[in-house]
C-alpha cells in the first residue's frame, strides 16, 4: 500500500441493479473494483460490466475535451469556445423559428446519472419545446402509461417482492442477463434460487428459452407480440373459474365489473392460437397464480415493445390485483424511495391522475405521453418540411442512430439539421452528426444517488456515492453543462453566474412547498450546491427525512454520506390507498382508454390469423449494454456474440448453417449476420441482439469497430408503434432469411 492508496464506494450506473461497488485506487489510477459486501442493498453482488468502469474511465476514445465541427471535421476546442459556438448558433434558430424548432433526445444513461436526471428539466423549461424525445419510447412508456392510468402517477410501478414471494410468473423479461428492469433487484439469480429453495416456483413465458427460463421451474414459448392474448386468457380464466380475490384491496378498486365484461369474450381456448400458449397451460397458470400464497406476475420489455404494449402492461397489473397479489407481501408492491419519488408527493390517496395527448406530433399525429413524443417520430419531424419543422437538436447520452428503428433515416435527417449539440462521452454513430460535442464525465468522476431506481427497488434504501476520482481541470460536472446550455437558451449568455441562477431557481421551487419556511430551508441547504443541494433537499423533505428539524432522527444527505454502504429502509410496505393519485382515489382497474383500445384486439381476432413464418426479436447479453459498451476490451473480448439465433428446424428449411452468414431482410431493409443454431428458440422466431452496427463512418470507437456486428434496428420500421403509448414495435417483425 502506498500513501495514495484509497478505497471509495460507488453505485454502479451501468444497469438498473445499481450494485454497490468498492473501488480501490492509487492516486488517480483505479487498481481494483469489487462488489461491496457491506452494501445494504446489493450485498457484494456485481457482474462483469462493473469491472469495465476502469476501462471506461481510461478509454482513450472517451472524449476529454469539447469538439466543434469545422469544415466537416471535429477539432478539439476549449469549453468557452464550445459554448460560444452554441451561443452563436442556437438562439437565432429559436428566435427565427420558435421554441419547437429545437428538439431534445435523451438516452438511457440519463436515468443512471443524478446530474442529468435533475438538471435536464432546467434545460427543458428554458427551451419550452414540445419536441422532446427519449429512449423511453423504445422501452417502458407503455408501462408508465398503464400504471399512470391505474394508480395515478407515471412512476407508481409495482415490483415483485421477491424475497418474500413463492410464485413468480415472468413474461418478456430476462433478469438473469439484464439484471432486472423497472425492478431494481441485484442478484436476481441468488434471489430466484432462494425462492425455489423455500419451495416456491418460477415460470417464464418467452419466445426464447432464456437464461432466466433455464433457471426456472417451467418455461412456455409465446408468439412474439402475443402477450395481450395470453393475458386476456388468464384474466378471463380468473373470472370464469371464480378465482378473483381482491382481499384487502376490495374497497379501493374501481372498475371490476367493467374489467370482467371486457375480458369475457376472450377465453383461453380462443386465445391459444394467437399467442401460441396452449389453453390448458393458460388455465393452469391462472390457477397457480391465484392459488399462490404470495406471488406475482412480472412483465418487462418484451411485453412493452409491441403493438399492444400498453394493454399488456395494464393486464399484468390487473391480474396482480385480481389474484390479491398487488400491494401484498411477497406480491407486487410499491417501493417508497427516500428522495425524488413522485408518488410520495401531493396529498396521499388522491390526485389529478395522469393526462396524455395534450398535443400531438406534427407529422404522424402521435399523442404526447409524459410530455414526450415517440422517438420513432424524430426523423420525420426533422426531414419533413413545413411550419414547426425541427431544425436543431440537443442529444443527451443517447445513441438513437443505433438504438432506434431505421437509424439510416434518422442519420440522414440529422445531417439536414441547422445545428446539433451532443452531450456524450463518445464520438459515436449519433454524436458524429453534431456540430458541437460536450463531453460528459466518467461515472468515476461524479457523485451519485439513484434518482430513478430507488423508486423501483425491491427493498427500500438510501445510498450515495461521492466522486471516486477528481475531474480534469476545467471539466464541468454534467449538471453544470446542462445549466450552462439553459442559460444560453434563456439569453443570459454563456458567462452567466450559474451559481446565483441555480440558487434562485431552487428557491423558487422551495417557496412552493415550504412557503414562509423558505429562508430556513435555504439556509439549511446553503453549504451545498448543484445536485447535492437538490439531493439534500429531497432527502430531508422526503418520506424518511428530518423535515429540516421537525423530525430530528430523519434522513439528511450528511447522514447518508456517513454510511458509505448505504442505509437500509426495510422491505416494501403496503401502500394502498396512500400511494394512489387517481381522481377517484381508487385503483382504476378498467380505464376507459384501455377498454377502447381493446377494439384493436377484437378486430385482429376477427381477421384471419396471418402468422408470418419467420419473425425477429432482440436479445440482451451480459457483456453488453445497449449500443455503448462495445469499446471496452474487457467486455468486447471472447466469443463473437452478435449472432442470429435460429432454431435448427428453421435453419434446415432455410438452408442456414451454424457459423455461416445469412442475409436477413425486411422488405428493402437488409443486414448480414452470423447464424447460430439454437434449440432455445421458438420455431419460427430468430433472435439478434440490438445496439450493434459499429461500421458507420466518422466515429471514434476503435475497439467496437473491430467487431461491428449487425444492426437489428436497421431492419425495423420506425412507423410501427403502439398507438396508445407511441412505443416502438421492436418484437415480432416478419423477416426473410437466406444464406449469403
Ligand atoms: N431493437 C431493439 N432496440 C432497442 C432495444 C431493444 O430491446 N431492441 N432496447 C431499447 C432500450 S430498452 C433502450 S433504453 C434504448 C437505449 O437507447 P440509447 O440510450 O439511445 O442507447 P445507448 O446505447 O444506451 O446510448 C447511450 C449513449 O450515452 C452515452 N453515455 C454513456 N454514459 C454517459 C454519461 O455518463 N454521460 C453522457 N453524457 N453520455 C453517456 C453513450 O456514449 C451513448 O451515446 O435502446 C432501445 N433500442
Ligand atoms: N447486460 C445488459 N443488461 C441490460 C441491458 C443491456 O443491454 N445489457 N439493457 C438495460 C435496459 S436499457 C433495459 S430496458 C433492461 C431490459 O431488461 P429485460 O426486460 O429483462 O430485457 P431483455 O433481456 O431484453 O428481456 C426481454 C425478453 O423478452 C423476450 N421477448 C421478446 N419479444 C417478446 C414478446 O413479444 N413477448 C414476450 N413475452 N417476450 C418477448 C425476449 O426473448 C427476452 O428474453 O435491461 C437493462 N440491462
Ligand atoms: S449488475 Fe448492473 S449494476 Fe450490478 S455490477 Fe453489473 S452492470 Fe453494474
Ligand atoms: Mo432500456
Amino acid at each position: 500500500m502506498t500513501e495514495q492508496h484509497a478505497v471509495a464506494h460507488r453505485i454502479c450506473p451501468l444497469c438498473e441493479a445499481s450494485c454497490g461497488l468498492v473501488i480501490e485506487r492509487e492516486g488517480q489510477q483505479v487498481t481494483r473494483i469489487r462488489g461491496d459486501e457491506a452494501d445494504v442493498f446489493s450485498a457484494g453482488f456485481l457482474c462483469p460490466k462493473a469491472v469495465s468502469l476502469k476501462e471506461l474511465h481510461d478509454d482513450g476514445d472517451r472524449l476529454r475535451s469539447p469538439l466543434v465541427k469545422r469544415d466537416g471535421r471535429f477539432v478539439a476546442v476549449s469549453w468557452d469556445e464550445a459554448y460560444a459556438e452554441i451561443e452563436r448558433r442556437l438562439p437565432p434558430i429559436i428566435a427565427a423559428h420558435g421554441a419547437d424548432a429545437v428538439a431534445t433526445v435523451l438516452g438511457n444513461p440519463v436515468a443512471h446519472k443524478m446530474s442529468l436526471m435533475l438538471y435536464f428539466p432546467r434545460l427543458a423549461r428554458a427551451l419550452g419545446t414540445r419536441n422532446m424525445y427519449s429512449a423511453s419510447s423504445v422501452d417502458q412508456v407503455p408501462k408508465m402509461l398503464s400504471v399512470g392510468l391505474m394508480f395515478g402517477n407515471w412512476m407508481t410501478v409495482p415490483v415483485p417482492d421477491i424475497d418474500r414471494s413463492d410464485y413468480l410468473l415472468v413474461l418478456g423479461a430476462n433478469p438473469m442477463v439484464s439484471n432486472g428492469s423497472m425492478w431494481t433487484v441485484p442478484d436476481y439469480r441468488g434471489k430466484a434460487k432462494a425462492l425455489r429453495a423455500r419451495g416456491g416456483k418460477i415460470v417464464v413465458v418467452d419466445p426464447r428459452r432464456t437464461e432466466t427460463a433455464q433457471a426456472a421451474d417451467a418455461h412456455h414459448f409465446i408468439r412474439p407480440g402475443g402477450d395481450v392474448f395470453f393475458l386476456l386468457g388468464l384474466a378471463h380464466t380468473l373470472f370464469e373459474e371464480n378465482l378473483v380475490r381482491l382481499g384487502r384491496l376490495a374497497p379501493h378498486v374501481a372498475g371490476l365489473d367493467a374489467l370482467q365484461a371486457a375480458v369475457q369474450p376472450y377465453p383461453p381456448e380462443r386465445m391459444a392460437a394467437r399467442c401460441g400458449v396452449p389453453a390448458d397451460v393458460m388455465r393452469t397458470l391462472a390457477r397457480e397464480l391465484a392459488g399462490a400464497r404470495r406471488g406475482a406476475i412480472y412483465g418487462r420489455i418484451g411485453t412493452c415493445t409491441q403493438q399492444y404494449g400498453t394493454l399488456a402492461s395494464w393486464l399484468i397489473d390487473a391480474i396482480n390485483v385480481l389474484t390479491g397479489h398487488l400491494d401484498a407481501a411477497g406480491g407486487a408492491m410499491f417501493p417508497k424511495a427516500a428522495a425524488f419519488a413522485a408518488n410520495t408527493r401531493g396529498k396521499p390517496g388522491t390526485g389529478r391522475g395522469v393526462v396524455m395527448g395534450r398535443y400531438r406530433s406534427r407529422v404522424a399525429g402521435a399523442p404526447e405521453v409524459m410530455g414526450e413524443l415517440p422517438v420513432t417520430c424524430l426523423a420525420e419531424e426533422i426531414d419533413t418540411p413545413g411550419p414547426g419543422q425541427v431544425r436543431a437538436l440537443i442529444a443527451i447520452a443517447g445513441n438513437p442512430v443505433l438504438s432506434a428503428p431505421n437509424g439510416a433515416r434518422l442519420a440522414a435527417a440529422l445531417e439536414q439539421l441547422d445545428f446539433m449539440v451532443s452531450l456524450d462521452i463518445y464520438l459515436n454513430e449519433t454524436s458524429r452528426h453534431a456540430d458541437v460535442i460536450l463531453p460528459g464525465v466518467s461515472p468515476l468522476e461524479d457523485a451519485h444517488f439513484d434518482v430513478s431506481f430507488g423508486q423501483l427497488s425491491h427493498r427500500n434504501h438510501a445510498r450515495y456515492s461521492a466522486p471516486v476520482l477528481a475531474r480534469a481541470d476545467g471539466q464541468p460536472d454534467e449538471w453544470e453543462s446542462l445549466l450552462r446550455l439553459a442559460a444560453i437558451v434563456k439569453g443570459m449568455g454563456r458567462n452567466a453566474d450559474l451559481d446565483a441562477w441555480d440558487t434562485a431557481l431552487l428557491e423558487e421551487e422551495v417557496q412552493k412547498s415550504a412557503g414562509p419556511a423558505t429562508p430556513h430551508v435555504m439556509a439549511a441547504l446553503a453549504p451545498r450546491r448543484g445536485v447535492e443541494r437538490m439531493l439534500d433537499l429531497a432527502l430531508r423533505s422526503g418520506p424518511y427525512g428530518d423535515q429540516f428539524g421537525a423530525q430530528p432522527d430523519g434522513l439528511t444527505l450528511a447522514k447518508v454520506q456517513a454510511a458509505p454502504s448505504g442505509i437500509d429502509l426495510g422491505p416494501m410496505q403496503a401502500r394502498i390507498p396512500e400511494v394512489l393519485r387517481t381522481p377517484s382515489g381508487k385503483i382504476e382497474l378498467a380505464p376507459a382508454v384501455l377498454l377502447a383500445d381493446l377494439a384493436r384486439v377484437a378486430e385482429a381476432l376477427g381477421a384471419p390469423d396471418e402468422a408470418p413464418t419467420l419473425v425477429i426479436i432482440g436479445r440482451r447479453q451480459l457483456r453488453s449494454n445497449n449500443s455503448w459498451m462495445h469499446n471496452l476490451p474487457v467486455l468486447a473480448k471472447g466469443p463473437y456474440r452478435c449472432t442470429a439465433l435460429v432454431h435448427p428446424g428453421d435453419a434446415a428449411r432455410l438452408g442456414l448453417a451454424d457459423g455461416g452468414r445469412a442475409q436477413i431482410r425486411n422488405g428493402a431493409r437488409m443486414v448480414e449476420a452470423q447464424v447460430e443454431l439454437s434449440e432455445e428458440m421458438m420455431p419460427g422466431v430468430v433472435s439478434l441482439p440490438h445496439g450493434w452496427g459499429h461500421d458507420l463512418p466518422g466515429t471514434q470507437l476503435g475497439v467496437a469497430a473491430e467487431r461491428p456486428g449487425a444492426n437489428l434496428n436497421a431492419l425495423l420500421d420506425e412507423q410501427l408503434r403502439d398507438p396508445l403509448s407511441g412505443n416502438a414495435v421492436l418484437s415480432g417483425i416478419a423477416i426473410e432469411m437466406r444464406p449469403c
